[in-house]
């Protein structure tokens, strides 16, 4: 029998027998649906799942400190035990400590679904229950969250407007691109993707002979198909490249001084930084190639091309998620707006293509229908990126948007959909700072390193154990869910959970507002009906809808030029800044007097070089997105795997950093610094520029805590990351900036474990546990 299921990554016909699924393959009509599919068959019935609900043992026994949290084993209980569990942990917390002590961020990106959505569901509950300290922000792209508004506008709104590909094939001569535009990224999109039309589009621009460049380490980050010229700059100093560009504009008189006057404010004070008026330094092609590792000539070539033709600068998310990562998108938009074309079509900047399948090629008609959270009574939050600063810092004080705040005292962490130790930064801080509160609660669907790190453990079904629909945040697309197989073991869905919890707690129908999962879907689903047929499209009722195919629905604005509007009356469509203008210079930052940020764009090393690191740690460490997976998500799975080098993950080493260390393609080797270690499985390839490595992200991270900084044996570039965040401005996760030694590796390679079940008491122990003995029937 064959099903269809959605995923961030785009749609999959499932091929189901003997209630389990065994192969998942693209849908027809996609162009180019994404391999990731090929990983949901086995992690779903795979032997990572979290069959049952499972309590740390230490914790249970009252001795929660004995083993530390990660390193414990569990027990297993049943649901009615667990659930009295953290209905009375709940009540507990909640009546000493308050709830500002309930920590529920719970960042990530769970899996596509609009009702099922895992962090939706939590905060609905937590809401009905007093409340909890959210995050604010993403790991995406939070450095321009936290700037764009300050300079331009709201960012999330503005990546939607981005200039469409067709627009750029017709228009543009030349793409200059900071980081490349990984195809491998354009896979995925938030909430789902039904046609991935990126290749397409990429194909329509080389045919029509657009001209692109590739500032990337790795080049690869440019498709094929683009013949790219690859221009690889050391990595976080992409605002010096910027710079050197925007110094030989002024010095040859070839910036727009019309656009800057009318369109800008603060252009004065970029110019005598370029100049430098202050610090005696021009920031001219020479400075700038002594950083960046570009020839000079080629920076002045660049930017003389840049100002003769049509010219979109594109910068992608990664560029930013380092140190001081706001300060090459305030130069970007300083760079474009000195070239005059923002607003052209074809012309001025976009940050952030890439960083899904859908920004610039299609967008959603109306918005789609959705649960509600209900509202927090509690206002606190912190920013995303701050979790272990929070939990190892209570009441500590911390910057964010030129406010002093203060960090909540947390005792307990409740994480759904998330997977932070795969996402946060400096994993063995994470670590030491998940020892620190009173409990956590983890609902998964796979033993990761996360829920290893759990007092309590609730097993939920994954996305094709339950009945849903896929509707993209930037697709315009509607995708059936139905359920294809029962939940794995005792996997509930979300809601039955939360709903008996709020049962056990006194207040069922606060959350449940009386409706059944299935009354929700399709009340969400006539919501959205009705928005549709606002927007003068046509829906079916829902049985017909779940029992279908995909339906597609119009793009509202297939031909959008960015700031179009504000280029063509910028009185009339001024922009929502202070000065209603782009500020080159904002007053409300530089009133804010950072260290770490300037009233203007302005250039900082990345902070490992500028503490001098480079003599011990000489490699630049890139960790992007993995081709083979959704960040940690699935990693079991066969496509994930089959990529993997003797079990680890491939880290991509350049043939002469490789031949220097006696390190050959398929070695076991180790990568480290003073911060953490792990072994990776070796690729050499001049894909990689000389002196980075590059290294996936997402192999779940496996400690081995008793060798030397409790190495991971899988290949977390996590651990060797650092938690600084890119400024106090905007307190981003800067994961790009990290300095590393490699090495090849000549012990034992170890076993992974992570893919496998935890250790679990045995019966016979769990005698010994007094609360067990009561419980046991
Ligand atoms: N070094 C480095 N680190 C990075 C990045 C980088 O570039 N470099 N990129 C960052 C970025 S951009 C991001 S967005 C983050 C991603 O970080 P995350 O979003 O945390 O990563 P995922 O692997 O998607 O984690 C989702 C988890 O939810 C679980 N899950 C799936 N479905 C459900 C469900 O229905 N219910 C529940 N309860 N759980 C479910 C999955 O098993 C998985 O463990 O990583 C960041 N980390
Ligand atoms: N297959 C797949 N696709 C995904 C995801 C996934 O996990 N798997 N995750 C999705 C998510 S949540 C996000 S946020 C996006 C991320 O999308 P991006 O942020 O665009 O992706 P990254 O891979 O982090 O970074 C892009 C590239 O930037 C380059 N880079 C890094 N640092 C620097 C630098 O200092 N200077 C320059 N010039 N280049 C640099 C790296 O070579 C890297 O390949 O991808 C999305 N798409
Ligand atoms: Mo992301």
């Amino acid at each position: 029998m064959k099903k269809i299921t959605a995923s961030h990554w785009g749609i999959g016909i499932a091929t189901v027998q003997d209630g389990k699924v065994t192969k998942v393959q693209g849908h027809p009509n996609d162009p180019a649906s994404s391999q990731i599919n090929a990983n949901i068959a086995d992690s779903l019935h795979g032997a990572a799942r979290v069959l049952r609900p499972a309590i740390r043992k230490s914790w249970l026994e009252g001795r929660a400190n004995a083993v530390p949290r990660g390193r414990d084993s569990f027990v297993e209980v049943n649901w009615d035990h667990a659930l009295d569990l953290v209905a009375k942990e709940l009540t507990r917390v909640r009546q000493t400590h308050g709830n500002r002590a309930i920590f529920a961020g719970s960042y990530g990106w769970s899996s596509a679904g609009r009702f099922h959505h895992a962090q939706s569901q939590l905060k609905r509950f937590l809401n009905t229950q007093g409340g909890f300290v959210r995050s604010e922000g993403n790991y995406s792209y939070n450095a321009a969250l936290g700037l764009m508004p300050h300079i331009v506008g709201p960012y999330r709104t503005h990546v939607a407007q981005a200039t469409r590909w067709s627009v750029i094939a017709q228009n543009t001569d030349l793409v200059v691109m900071f980081g490349g535009m990984a195809e491998r990224n354009t896979q995925v999109s938030d909430g789902g993707v039904a046609r991935h039309r990126m290749s397409d589009n990429l194909q329509a621009c080389a045919n029509a002979g657009v001209k692109f460049v590739n500032i990337s380490p790795l080049r690869s980050d440019a498709a094929d198909v683009l013949d790219a010229e690859w221009m690889p700059a050391r990595p976080g100093t992409d605002t010096a490249l910027m710079m050197g560009l925007a110094y030989t504009l002024f010095a040859d008189g070839l910036h727009d001084q019309a656009f800057l006057d009318r369109y800008t404010v603060g252009f004065d004070h970029a110019r005598d930084y370029l100049l430098g008026v202050q610090d005696g330094q021009a920031k001219d092609a020479d400075w700038a190639a002594a950083i960046c590792g570009v020839d000079a000539n080629k920076i002045r070539s660049l930017a003389r091309q840049m100002a003769e033709q049509r010219t979109m600068i594109s910068v992608a998310a990664g560029v930013q998620r380092s140190d001081y990562g706001e300060q090459p998108l305030w130069m970007a938009v300083t760079l474009a707006a000195m070239l005059g074309q923002i607003g052209l079509p074809g012309g001025g900047y976009v940050i952030g293509y890439g960083v899904n399948a859908n920004i610039g090629n299609i967008e959603r008609p109306f918005r789609w229908g959705t649960m509600s959270q209900g509202a927090n009574p509690v206002e606190d939050f912190i920013p995303v990126a701050m979790i272990s600063e929070m939990l190892l810092n209570p009441c500590g004080s911390y910057q964010y948007q030129g406010q002093s705040r203060t960090f909540p005292d947390t005792r307990m962490v409740w994480w759904a959909g998330g997977n932070p130790f795969h996402h946060h930064q400096d994993l063995n801080k994470l670590h030491a700072a998940f020892q620190r509160p009173e409990t956590v609660i983890v609902n998964e669907v796979n033993w990761t390193a996360t829920a290893r790190h759990a007092d309590i453990v609730l097993p939920v079904a994954m996305a094709q154990e339950r009945m849903d629909f896929g509707a993209g945040k930037s697709d315009n697309a509607l995708v059936p869910m139905p359920q294809l197989v029962v939940p794995a073991g005792e996997a509930r869905i979300e809601y039955d959970i939360y709903t008996g919890l709020a049962a056990r707690l006194g207040n069922v129908e606060h959350f449940t507002d009386g409706k059944s999962a299935g009354d929700w879907l399709e009340e969400i689903w006539e919501v959205t009906r009705q928005r549709a047929a606002d927007a003068e499209v046509t829906l079916p009722e829902w049985h017909s809808f779940i029992a279908g195919d995909v339906i597609d629905v119009p793009d509202p604005s297939p031909n959008q030029v960015f700031l179009a509007e504000f280029r063509s009356d910028p009185e009339a469509h001024s922009l929502p800044t202070p000065s209603g203008r782009i500020e080159l210079y904002s007053d409300v930052i530089a009133g804010f007097r950072l260290d770490d940020c300037k009233g203007h764009a302005a250039w900082f090393p990345p902070r490992d070089v500028a503490a001098g690191k480079l003599a011990h740690y000489p490699l630049a460490l890139l960790s992007g997105q993995p081709k083979t997976r959704l960040h940690s998500q699935l990693d079991n799975g066969a496509y994930s795997l089959s990529h993997k080098i003797n079990g680890r993950e491939p880290v991509l080493i350049n043939p002469g950093d490789a031949a220097a260390r006696g390190i050959q393609s398929g070695d076991v080797v180790e990568l480290f610094n003073d911060r953490g270690r792990c072994l990776a499985g070796a690729r050499v390839s001049d894909e990689v520029s000389a002196g980075c490595l590059f290294l996936w992200t997402g192999a779940w991270y496996d400690p081995d805590f008793d060798a030397e900084q409790a190495r991971d044996r899988h290949g977390n570039p996590n651990v060797l990351t650092h938690d600084q965040r890119t400024s106090s401005l905007t307190q981003s996760p800067a994961a790009h900036s990290a300095l590393v030694e490699i090495r090849k590796y000549d012990g034992p390679v170890p076993t992974i474990t992570v893919h496998a079940q935890p250790r679990f008491q045995s019966a016979d122990d769990l005698d010994k546990v007094p609360e067990m003995r009561a419980k046991k029937t």
